[in-house]
């Protein structure tokens, strides 16, 4: 745009001052303007884009602040048992859309910024995504958030503020490669730092034994925590929450003046330094080795400062002494996943050092309070601390995690002697001399009162081999917590068209916060109008989706294919390795038909996106791969009518709105039993796509609920996979011959001349985790390409593939995260919604 265009300058009143509660599109746009003049960011009077989303985005904060202030007040009154979920990740991607919908004020905000000069969806495109999260279990925990707010439960949310979040990802000659994501680059509009709101952690150091035989953890080093807020609005309500975020500093008397005088910069700044790596970069996933000690450090921080946070509001909810023993009837503390497990101890230490509780008190109490979720079986995302490392880091709260285990091996022996050959297993600390480890998972177990899984399945899994052991022990300890994901953001507000559609016909838009309404929509499965609204939605969607993919990758897809999507982490389990090849056998029998017989198939676009890890090599091979295939088919002017691969660049948050939206089929094809749940799978079955997949994780439940001649199954079932796993290794696998095609295409060079060997070698050979096919791509190729046969022949029957379009909506109720929290409310946490007035 030209500079000194209309858009550029802000034009129109400029008031004094900003009213929170503006409802009319001119006092909106007043707010707005007065943003972009009296919080200034860029020289005066700029107003590209760019400034109109920041003064756009204050305006959307002064009203939430507005509620926000009500409900810490409503809170703190009321003084409720309330639950704080502890993950040291959020994917909580861009905010604005989300707010002025929840706020329902869209129409307000979209006339104002009109009159403006900007378009709102425009506008809306300048957020970066926040980040602060590697996949499903930080997208949960977002979804967690905006239920628990919808809900009005007296939730808040704890996490680390990240300076770089996930990496982006660029896809070059080589592959993927992974370049830091500066969301933070010039600021975040949501964010407000609460600097009265700061507690010391500490590092390394001693303990000391005091001479009333009690201990202290001195010296070391110190860091501060300090606190930065973000408001996380409920829907049609006023409750809003917040999801408070540590950032690490050290203080002005941590900077050695002396030593700088002496030209020892470094070294006068080394606390700072050290502070400031805490927060450096969020923890790229399961599968590295590298900087475990500042992972260690992050996890202890959240937990630490966000323990003496929730100590603090105990004490300042109730005027006077508060007896402790209330603390439990007050507090919950879910961990998600091991990665706060911190928590245990360091909430004894708390509670006995300092504040002179006893063992057993500060046992009992720590026990009632935590929490624990398992989202995962893969052995290599199972933590395991160096005991070394944390005698180190964390000396006070390795002694009292010795203490814990050593009670329990004794509770073992004395209560239940049958069990005596099962302690080395059950038992926290693994001693092994040559890598003695801290088992967080056994920890979990041990001290926590409840334990979940996150999908049916993965809960039953847990309790016959996981955790077998265990549950002999606690029978009742052990529950099921079906994921779920928020139907505002995963439909309302990313697919407008749809939602107006489910309205009309439901003749009501009760659906948004009670999704079970949908299953009303079956009544319409047959209905031709419905039909034809539905389809006419569905392709404009696409259309959008279409010119995405144009504008991101230049490829140009056509609409009245099929869309076929995968996306989520790129993981050998997750088995993007499969649809490739699948891919890969259809371009060749496509290469090998007549004109004719390639007109009578079904035209697809097949769209592959994700994240690799950055030194997870089969993963980044897989990526490579999916690209050259696509330069390949996409060019090849006799079948790219037909077919067209895509792999579909730095897949994140706001790219699922665009993908998500228009698709049709999506595949969550994991090997069985490996996958604990997935939560994308929810959110494309909600928007009316259908999912070829595994019997794994949550597909199980979707299959219910939206009828098993609504989902295209294939592949081994979890219980079968150690069986087919031993005979692989007997050598009794026959590959499918189609398989074995497949595979000789990439060697034969059709791809480029990039040596897949590695990759193909995976799936080949008979034995090791990486080797001899672990994950029973070969067992499943030949039902996979056999469902998918039977996807095409659907396809080709409109009205049929209309209707299990309809019905995986109307049979998605059950995935709603309202429906999750409410449980973990009722049936782990015990608390109760505290509605502000
Ligand atoms: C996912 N886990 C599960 N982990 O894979 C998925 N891990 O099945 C499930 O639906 C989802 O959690 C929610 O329950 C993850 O996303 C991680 O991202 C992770 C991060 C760090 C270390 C280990």
């Amino acid at each position: 745009k030209a500079k000194g265009s209309a858009k550029s300058r802000i034009s129109g009143q400029i008031p004094a001052k900003s009213n929170p509660t503006a409802k009319v599109p001119s006092e909106i746009a007043a707010n707005i303007n007065y943003h972009a003049q009296y919080s200034p960011h860029f020289s005066p009077f700029k107003f590209e884009p760019e400034q109109a989303f920041y003064a756009t985005a204050e305006s959307v904060r002064d009203r939430l602040t507005q509620q926000w202030n009500e409900t810490y007040s409503y809170f703190h009154k009321v003084d409720p048992k309330q639950t704080y979920y502890f993950s040291m990740e959020y994917l909580q991607g861009r905010a604005l859309t989300n707010a002025i919908g929840n706020l329902d004020i869209q129409d307000g905000y979209a006339d104002a910024l009109k009159k403006l000069g900007h378009d709102l969806e425009e506008i809306v495109e300048q957020e970066k995504d926040a980040a602060l999260g590697n996949g499903g279990l930080g997208r949960l925990a977002s979804c967690f958030l905006d239920s628990m707010a919808t809900l009005n439960l007296p939730a808040w949310g704890y996490g680390l503020r990240y300076r770089y979040g996930l990496f982006k990802q660029l896809i070059t000659k080589e592959g993927q490669q992974e370049i830091a994501e500066d969301w933070l680059e010039k600021f975040s509009p949501w964010e407000v730092v609460r600097h009265d709101v700061v507690y010391p952690v500490r590092f390394f150091g001693q303990v000391q034994a005091k001479p009333d035989g009690s201990r202290k953890w001195v010296g070391g080093e110190v860091i501060q925590a300090l606190a930065y807020d973000v408001p996380i609005p409920g829907y049609r309500t006023k409750n809003t929450i917040s999801l408070r975020l540590w950032e690490a500093k050290a203080g002005a008397e941590d900077f050695n003046l002396f030593l700088f005088n002496d030209g020892q910069h470094e070294t006068a700044a080394q606390l700072h330094s050290s502070a400031q790596q805490i927060c450096a970069v969020l923890y790229p996933g399961d599968a590295t080795e590298n900087g475990k000690l500042l992972r260690l450090k992050q996890q202890f921080f959240l937990c630490s400062a966000s323990l003496q946070d929730i100590i603090f509001r105990f004490k300042e909810r109730k005027e006077g002494e508060r007896q402790w023993s209330e603390f439990p009837n007050k507090v919950a503390v879910q961990l998600n996943d091991t990665h706060p497990t911190l928590a245990i101890p360091e909430l004894m230490r708390l509670l006995m050092d300092e504040e002179g509780l006893g063992w057993d008190e500060a046992w009992n109490i720590t026990t009632r309070t935590i929490a624990y979720t398992n989202h995962t079986v893969l052995p290599e995302a199972l933590e395991k601390w160096s005991q070394p490392v944390m005698w180190k880091l964390l000396p006070r709260l390795m002694e009292i995690i010795e203490e814990i285990d050593k009670r329990f091996i004794k509770f073992i022996h004395y209560e239940r002697a049958d069990l005596e050959n099962k302690i080395s297993q059950m038992c926290i600390l693994d001693n092994n001399p040559q890598k003695p480890v801290v088992r967080m998972a056994n920890l979990c177990v041990v001290s926590a009162h409840t334990v979940n899984g996150v999908a049916q399945l993965h809960s039953d899994i847990l309790k016959a081999e996981l955790f077998a052991d265990y549950v002999s022990v606690w029978p009742t300890k052990f529950q099921n917590k079906t994921n779920g994901i928020t139907p505002r953001r995963w439909l309302r507000f990313c697919s407008p068209e749809l939602s107006i559609i489910i309205t009309k016909w439901l003749k009501t838009d009760q659906w948004v916060t009670n999704l079970d309404r949908l299953t009303d929509l079956r009544k319409f499965a047959d209905n031709k109008d419905f039909h034809a609204e539905w389809a006419s939605a569905k392709m404009a969607n696409k259309q959008r989706l279409a010119q995405y993919i144009q504008r991101v990758t230049g490829v140009s897809i056509n609409p009245n294919s099929l869309f076929d999507i995968q996306v989520k982490r790129i993981h050998e389990y997750k088995r993007q390795l499969l649809n490739i090849l699948g891919a890969i056998y259809r371009y060749k029998k496509l290469k090998a038909m007549s004109p004719e017989e390639r007109k009578n198939t079904t035209p697809r676009t097949i769209m592959i996106g994700g994240k690799a890890f950055a030194t997870y090599t089969n993963a980044k091979r897989i990526v490579k791969l999916v690209n050259d295939v696509g330069a390949v088919v996409n060019n090849d002017h006799e079948v790219n009518d037909f077919l067209k691969v895509i792999f579909v660049p730095n897949y994140n948050v706001s790219v699922a709105e665009v993908l998500i939206p228009g698709s049709e089929l999506s595949q969550h094809i994991s090997t069985a039993g490996m996958e604990a749940s997935g939560t994308s799978n929810m959110k494309f079955a909600l928007n009316g796509c259908l999912i070829i997949g595994t019997l794994d994780g949550a597909n199980v439940e979707i299959r219910e609920e939206i009828g098993e001649e609504n989902f295209f199954l294939f592949g081994a079932k979890a219980d079968d996979v150690p069986r087919l796993r031993k005979e692989r290794e007997n050598g009794l696998f026959k590959p499918d011959p189609r398989f074995e095609e497949a595979k000789q295409f990439i060697r034969s060079g059709a791809f480029g001349s990039y040596d897949y060997t590695p990759l193909l070698e995976s799936l080949e050979g008979n034995t090791g985790y990486g080797r001899g096919d672990y994950f029973l791509v070969g067992h499943d190729f030949p039902s996979y390409m056999d469902a998918q046969t039977r996807v095409d022949q659907a396809y080709k029957d409109r009205k049929k593939w209309i209707k299990m379009s309809i019905l995986s909506t109307a049979g998605s109720g059950k995935f709603s995260s309202d429906r999750t929290i409410a449980q973990y409310a009722k049936e782990i946490w015990n608390i109760e919604e505290c509605r502000v007035p």
